[in-house]
């Protein structure tokens, strides 16, 4: 039993410090989503670790329709969230964290089935970096993302 316990521990440490995406000015930590039917939200930390700010502008996957960045803004007290007007700048040596009820990424009609721990590929594309790569782990059971748009 202990053993179990220990190969879980040991996997489950593999598996966080794996699960993150990397070029030679960003890390993309920990990306996770949710599916609801056919939508999800998606969650991540990007920290610029170049010598220039970098602009996240969109992210594309083909296994969705379409994605939207989406930001909270409070209205006569009531959190609502509102795409992104243009994009997301990332300043060197900051984070900017991608959370429920915070910035977060919108996927609508998502076109493959995901069960919980699987991956979903994306693009992240910036204005002034190369594409990267960056696949999102199904996590359905996370804290509930409410939503009034
Ligand atoms: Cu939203």
């Amino acid at each position: 039993m202990k053993i179990v316990i220990l190969l879980l521990i040991i996997f489950y440490s593999f598996t966080s410090q794996a699960h993150k995406f990397e070029a030679d000015n960003m890390i993309v930590n920990h990306p996770w989503m949710k599916v609801f039917n056919m939508n999800g939200a998606g969650y991540f930390k990007i920290k610029n670790i170049g010598k220039t700010d970098i602009e996240l502008l969109e992210v594309v996957s083909e296994s969705v329709n379409n994605i939207e960045m989406h930001t909270i803004i409070m209205e006569e007290g009531i959190s609502k969230m509102r795409p992104i007007k243009g994009g997301v700048i990332i300043k060197v040596g900051e984070s900017i964290e991608f959370k429920p009820m915070g910035y977060h990424l919108m996927f609508f009609e998502i076109n493959e089935k995901l069960l919980e721990g699987e991956l979903m590929n994306t693009h992240f594309r910036f204005k002034n970096s190369k594409d990267l790569i960056v696949k999102f782990k199904v996590e359905s059971n996370k804290s509930s993302h409410n939503h009034e748009h």
